[in-house]
């Protein structure tokens, strides 16, 4: 079957037709060089009928287990309720999202299967997160292109929060009561980059109030004692959420937006800086550091890639092209 046309890919993506953008998505997932170029264009075609609104795009993040999934669903609810249009992708292979009871887990989380304002997608990892973390930005680019929030939910803790915070306007933390995860979060030095805590499972009465002071007094320790926070103009809050209550649901909804709107202002900025340092996280991940040092050293590769991207470039064919650049001095 000859490959779907990107220009009218990219139009049946803006008109928020599921199908075409999971057959784009398979596309992104697929690391052949043909289905690569294929990408690389539909993005141009994206570029070129841009939205007007610019989509929101948030990271959850945090261990296993401590309701991510289910918040997310809450979530949706919440935004649907406005009238938000959301697409979501789940990396994480034990998703509530994924596998054969996809259906039978949207119906039990009250989400509509066949609401045409969203949808999600779940990656399974395999044990290889960072593959995974260089598609999802480009998957974020084509749900961005249908949809006013898009969502990525990544479990763990250190280097994927560092990825995500590569990929994200906004990141929110979560973590469960009783778990001490946050003097964990503390220690792993990871406290600089989450804008918003969540302590999930608020229903679990004592031992959430408990969480929740820990993580205050964990965050104004860490503060204090000049630990960096990337934007120092914004003051982290910490919610309690029950994802399966829905309570302090509609507070992390108003906490993501004045996120959002607290940023808006540099939201250019930020994002070309944060897409270089992903180009560059991808080039290292595929070339090393041999590769860096090849093409000049970090500092003057950032640079090159800064460059082309204001000149318009799109991320994935960046590095495809400083990645060709490098094989030939091979
Ligand atoms: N009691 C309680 N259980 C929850 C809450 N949120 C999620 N869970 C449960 O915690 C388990 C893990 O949830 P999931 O959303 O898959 O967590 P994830 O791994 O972080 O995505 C499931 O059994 C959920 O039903 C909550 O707010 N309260
Ligand atoms: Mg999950």
């Amino acid at each position: 079957m000859p490959n779907p046309d990107p220009a009218a890919t990219a139009q049946a993506i803006a008109a928020q037709d599921k199908t075409a953008i999971a057959n784009a998505l398979n596309f992104v997932e697929d690391k052949r060089p043909e289905a690569r170029a294929w990408v690389v264009s539909l993005l141009e075609a994206l570029d070129k009928n841009k939205k007007t609104k610019v989509a929101h795009r948030i990271g959850f993040t945090g261990p296993p287990g401590v309701g991510k999934s289910s918040l997310l669903a809450a979530l949706c609810k919440e935004w649907r309720a406005q009238k938000n249009t959301v697409g979501i992708i789940a990396v994480d292979p034990s998703s509530v999202f994924s596998g054969g009871s996809l259906l039978g887990d949207r119906v039990r989380m009250g989400l509509d299967p066949k609401d045409q304002g969203l949808f999600l997608r779940s990656v399974a990892t395999a044990g290889q997160l960072g593959g995974v973390h260089e598609t999802v930005f480009t998957s974020l680019r084509v749900l961005e292109a249908a949809y006013d929030i898009v969502a990525v939910e990544t479990t763990g803790v250190g280097q994927n929060e560092t990825e995500v915070s590569n990929i994200a306007d906004t990141i929110a933390l979560v973590v469960q009561p009783g778990s001490g995860d946050a003097l964990q979060f503390l220690k792993a030095g990871i406290m600089e980059i989450p804008h918003v805590l969540v302590v999930n499972k608020s229903d679990f009465k004592d031992t959430a109030t408990r969480s929740r002071a820990e993580l205050e007094t964990a965050l104004a320790r860490a503060q204090s004692s000049g630990l960096e926070q990337q934007d120092q103009s914004w003051k982290i809050p910490i919610l309690s959420t029950s994802a399966t209550q829905g309570d302090g649901v509609a507070d992390l909804v108003a906490a993501l937006d004045q996120h959002r709107v607290h940023i808006a202002p540099q939201l250019a900025e930020l994002r070309s800086e944060r897409e270089a340092r992903y180009c560059l996280q991808m080039f290292r991940n595929e070339h090393g550091r041999s590769g860096l040092q090849k093409l000049g050293g970090e500092i003057a590769l950032r640079e090159k890639i800064k460059q082309a991207l204001d000149a318009g470039g799109n991320a994935l064919s960046i590095v495809q092209n400083f990645g060709a650049e490098f094989l030939k001095l091979q």
